[in-house]
């Protein structure tokens, strides 16, 4: 009765019907197995609030753990899909994901260095947390040289840093060392995740002109973490939508990984991040 109630209010609430929510953009692969890529992108800008538009890069079929196959969507398919989107609705944030090959790499920089509004966060996405390898060398130059360069905030993990430095990151000294250093290579603010480092905490550092911010949270141990990194770099682009700064997007953004890890599904051998936490 109360929610029926509740129901009829919303519905005849004009401002309700009418409502201006903040949009943000997912520029990304799909994931069939929907814990990663686009589909964990527009589950967590839900979630936060945001509605949340996307654009297809490439086609993953994968169970958490395994890619089996990975087909790229054409060049002219993914700069109508991002043109028509900024052409159309106030984006407010953008983030990319698996962009998949340099060509694709190429286009989406072109069409944003043109047509770009708001915050651009960069989720480096170079390996799967199963290690497959997802970015080939030559696309990863390519991200180096076009798309960083747009950069408002770049999210590399340990090992994708690692790639992009030439050198092993295995503490925290050597961790705010790479941080400094693509901070500079790359002229933009790096956010370091350091969940892979042993340790109790999950220790993630953010350097913005040379300045080091740093967000812990507990490392929750034994979870598959399918996903993480995808729906991390869309709760921070949630935030910058949402008007949030930089450290109070990062610092709701880690909040929300760790509890969708915390709280995550099973099916069997199968886990899942739980994205409506
Ligand atoms: O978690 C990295 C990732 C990103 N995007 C897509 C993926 C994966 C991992 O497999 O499939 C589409």
């Amino acid at each position: 009765m109360l929610r029926k109630a509740n129901a009829q209010r919303s519905t005849s609430n004009p401002q309700r019907l009418n409502q201006q929510l903040p949009l943000a953009l997912t520029i990304a692969g799909s994931d069939s197995s929907a814990g990663a890529g686009l589909q964990a992108d527009l589950k967590t800008f839900s979630a936060l609030g945001v509605y949340g538009l996307s654009a297809v890069t490439c086609i993953v079929a994968e169970i958490p753990g395994r890619v089996s196959r990975i087909e790229p969507v054409s060049t002219q398919m993914v700069r109508e899909q991002i043109t028509v989107l900024l052409k159309n609705f106030p984006v407010f944030a953008i983030k990319t994901g698996l962009l998949c090959t340099a060509e694709i790499i190429k286009v989406v920089a072109e069409v944003l260095r043109t047509r770009r509004r708001g915050a651009l966060v960069i989720d480096p996405v170079i390996t799967a947390t199963s290690g497959d390898l997802l970015l080939q060398p030559v696309a990863i130059k390519a991200c180096e040289k076009y798309l960083f360069p747009l950069a408002t905030l770049i999210t590399p993990n340990l090992d994708e840093a690692a790639k992009l430095v030439g050198q092993k990151i295995q503490d925290r000294p050597s961790m705010e060392k790479a941080a400094r250093a693509l901070a500079n290579k790359y002229r933009a603010s790096i956010l370091l995740k350091g969940g892979h480092l042993a340790g109790a905490r999950a220790i993630d550092l953010l350097c913005v002109n040379g300045k080091i911010t740093e967000f812990a949270a507990p490392f929750v141990r034994g979870v598959a973490t399918h996903g993480t990194g995808c729906t991390y770099s869309a709760a921070i682009t949630a935030g910058l939508a949402s008007d949030l700064s930089l450290e109070e997007a990062i610092k709701r953004a880690k909040k929300f990984v760790t509890a969708s890890i915390r709280d995550h599904f099973r099916w069997g051998k199968l886990h899942a991040l739980n994205h409506s936490v």
